[in-house]
């Protein structure tokens, strides 16, 4: 790839032969985490695809788009709402920050013990590794974790950057203020991209984001049957390329993908045996391509069959709702829909023990892991909460706090087999 896309990046003021490594090791990784997965549905193949061109084909699409006129908009939080980016015209990409690149760079202007997800997107960002934000012409930020919310402000003295406020509580108050601040954000895309967000451009987009969502929930409803049609790295991996791919063209591939696993499940064939231990996640997202948990946890012969994360069940549970002609109706839809979103940065946030413990038994789950990013202080206090709640409810948890490096690998491979030997009891 490096010789053939070398304009390009030059293009994007980036040197591809200094992501060479990084790439490497990533071949490497998913040679190791999806390719030598056994008996995998053939439907992966587009995600194959789509990740071995994640640095080639798809930044060469965003550069034809933005030749065309369209803007290019990153975000890195599900609050973002991706219809209002569509509606006008412009392109939305989530942004990677899932892996330990570019961290030393990334430490002369964060803390160290900064959460790796924040420091992953910085060092991208200053050790010119990432195409996708070298092709933005605006970052859409928010105001979640006091770690994301100001780091995008040192992060907009590199990539524009544009924070959206959101609020901390869901009183009517802070929906008076969510609301608001939607209006804002369109009032600034149309200021961007000088293309007006009308009433039939955000229905438009508001089905279209929809369609995906419905695409990805029937995944993930299908991860009921037991045994689990498919992997939880597989899974991980849809719920990731979902944010950078063209929505369309995903959508349609996961309809078809959603057809194989029906049919799978129909004739009771699994990914893995019946009598294996099926296990849910939940906690701090897994951007792309932080795929070292899933991978320990599988390799200790369990399966994962859910996710609670944002790259997961909260990006795709709850769809827009499409009635109404206004655009002050679909914004008040908006307002509605994005507030259900249950992140740990709310207080309080009893939706979230609500929805792991229905989750986990739904998905008939044996366990359930809590994933923490370290310095994650939102999602590692309420982790406490998480584990009260599930015990109340006979369903066992597993802590877990990491980072990104693989120094730890032994030590999680120990702690996650006992685990699962746990289960057996
Ligand atoms: S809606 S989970 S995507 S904020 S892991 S950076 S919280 S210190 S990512 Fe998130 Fe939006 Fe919430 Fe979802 Fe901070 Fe924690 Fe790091 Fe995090």
């Amino acid at each position: 790839m490096t010789s053939k896309y070398n304009e390009m990046w030059q293009k994007l003021d980036l040197d591809i032969s200094a992501h060479a490594g990084l790439l490497s090791v990533l071949g490497r990784f998913y040679n190791d985490i999806y390719l030598s997965q056994q008996n995998r549905l053939q439907g992966m193949e587009y995600l194959d695809f789509v990740l071995s061109e994640v640095h080639g084909l798809r930044i060469r699409e965003l550069q034809e788009a933005r030749s065309a006129g369209r803007r290019i908009i990153g975000t890195f939080c599900v609050f973002v709402p991706e219809e209002l980016i569509l509606a006008a015209d412009a392109v939305c990409v989530g942004l990677c920050a899932g892996a330990e690149a570019g961290f030393e760079e990334a430490e002369r202007y964060l803390p160290r013990n900064t959460c790796a997800l924040i420091k992953s997107f910085f060092g991208f960002r200053l050790a010119g590794l990432c195409p996708f934000t070298n092709s933005c012409d605006l970052v859409i930020g928010e105001t979640t974790c006091d770690g994301k919310k100001k780091a995008y402000e040192l992060f907009n003295e590199f990539t524009p950057t544009y924070v959206m406020e959101v609020p901390q509580s869901k009183r009517e108050s802070a929906r008076k203020l969510f609301k608001s601040e939607i209006k804002r954000l369109v009032a600034a895309l149309e200021e961007l991209t000088g293309n007006r967000i009308s009433a039939a451009k955000l229905a438009g987009a508001i089905r279209l984001v929809n369609r995906r969502r419905k695409a990805l929930q029937r995944l993930n409803r299908l991860r009921e049957a037991v045994p689990s049609p498919i992997s939880g790295r597989d899974a991980l991996l849809i719920n990731q390329v979902a944010f950078y791919d063209d929505p369309s063209r995903f959508t349609a591939s996961m309809e078809t993908l959603g057809d194989e696993l029906e049919k799978r499940v129909a004739e009771g064939t699994g990914i893995v045996s019946p009598g294996t231990k099926r296990l849910l996640l939940s906690g701090c997202p897994m951007a792309v391509p932080n795929w070292k948990l899933p991978f320990v946890v599988e390799g200790a012969g369990a399966v994962i069959v859910g996710e609670e994360s944002c790259i997961g069940e909260r990006h795709t549970r709850d769809p827009v709702s499409e009635e109404g002609d206004t655009l002050e109706e679909m914004i008040d839809h908006l307002t509605d829909r994005y507030l259900r979103i249950d992140c740990a940065c709310f207080t309080p946030n009893h939706e979230r023990l609500d929805h792991i413990t229905e989750l986990a038994r739904r998905l008939k789950a044996d366990g359930v892991i809590h994933y923490n990013l370290q310095f994650c202080q939102p999602y590692a206090i309420e982790a406490s909460k998480v584990e009260r709640k599930l015990a109340a409810a006979d369903i066992p948890m597993l802590r877990i706090e990491t980072d990104y490096s693989m120094q730890d690998i032994g030590p999680l491979k120990t702690r996650v087999e006992a685990f699962v030997e746990t289960l057996n009891f």
